[in-house]
């Protein structure tokens, strides 16, 4: 499928990589632009091949918000007749497989909130963080005042929303808000690492994973911890876990089937 904003291709025959591709605009996240990464996280998440997916951007800009340009002349009227961009802003949250974000450069605004909806964040050492809403009048409209909070507190995240400045690469891994700090140089290399490491464990238990970690954001411990029981009861009905522990026990790799 030919895309005008982003650019998509697969490594190994399992990774889905998407590239937000507006390098002029620092990736300014238009609705065309939300719109086809919608659709290309979709077709990944349906194709059995592909185990994982990342999301990145150019070196200056993972992304620099959504575009300013075109909201600027938008009023109450329009954005809530019309429930703006929020359909297409919410496509990834419905994604089952693992979506890392590889981040270097500006991720401000929605762009920030973008790489938040990923599953976890890899950053370049010149990535920079932030929602600076606050300096256009507005405040973050696609979780920034939601999932910032969960993972980096209140005093960090009403700094950032507050202020509008921005945190470092190394701010934001101390803060809990990026897994990892790798050299711009190496930013695919090690996020495909980690996307490949995925790719080859039961695409089952990934995704079970992926729910149960999630759930803990939506649900009180007790009904957490029972969410995380029951799938790992089921998981014993997959042929993957006997592969799996068989393997351990007779000291060979595990060869996952997905089944
Ligand atoms: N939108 C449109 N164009 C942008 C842009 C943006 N967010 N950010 C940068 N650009 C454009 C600039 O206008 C410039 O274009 P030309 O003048 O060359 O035509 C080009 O990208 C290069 O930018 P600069 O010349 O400014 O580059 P600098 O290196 O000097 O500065 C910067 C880089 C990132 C510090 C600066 O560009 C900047 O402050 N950008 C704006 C950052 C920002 O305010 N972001 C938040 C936007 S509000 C929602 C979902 C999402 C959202 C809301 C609702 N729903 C689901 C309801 C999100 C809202 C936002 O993100």
């Amino acid at each position: 499928m030919a895309y005008e904003f982003i650019t998509v291709h697969t490594e190994a025959d399992k990774v889905g990589v998407i590239t937000l591709n507006r390098p002029k605009q620092l990736n300014a996240l238009n609705a065309g632009l939300m719109i086809e990464l919608g659709q290309a996280l979709k077709a990944f998440d349906a194709d059995h091949a592909i185990g994982c997916m990342v999301i990145t951007g150019s070196e200056k800009a993972f992304a620099a918000g959504a575009d300013i340009g075109a909201m600027a002349t938008y009023t109450f009227a329009d954005v809530y007749k019309d429930d703006y961009i929020t359909r297409d802003w919410e496509t990834i949250r419905s994604i089952r497989k693992p979506v890392i974000a590889a981040v270097s450069g500006f991720a401000l605004g929605g762009g920030c909130e973008l790489a938040m909806m990923c599953d976890f964040i890899i950053a370049a050492d010149n990535a920079k963080f932030g929602q600076p809403e606050i300096k256009l009048g507005v405040i973050p409209g696609a979780g920034g005042t939601q999932r910032l909070p969960r993972a980096v507190g209140k005093a960090k995240a009403m700094d950032l929303a507050l202020t509008g400045r921005m945190m470092s690469a190394t701010e934001a891994e101390q803060a809990g808000l990026v897994s990892r700090i790798v050299p711009l140089d190496k930013l695919m290399e090690e996020t495909l690492g980690a996307a490949l490491m995925i790719c080859d464990y039961s695409q089952i238990a990934v995704m079970a994973a992926k729910e149960s970690v999630n759930r803990a954001f939506e649900s009180g411990l007790a009904d957490g911890v029972m969410f995380e029981r029951r799938l790992f009861h089921a998981l014993f009905a997959t042929a993957d876990q006997k592969e799996g522990m068989d393997a351990f026990v007779n000291k060979r790799k595990a060869v996952f089937k997905h089944q």
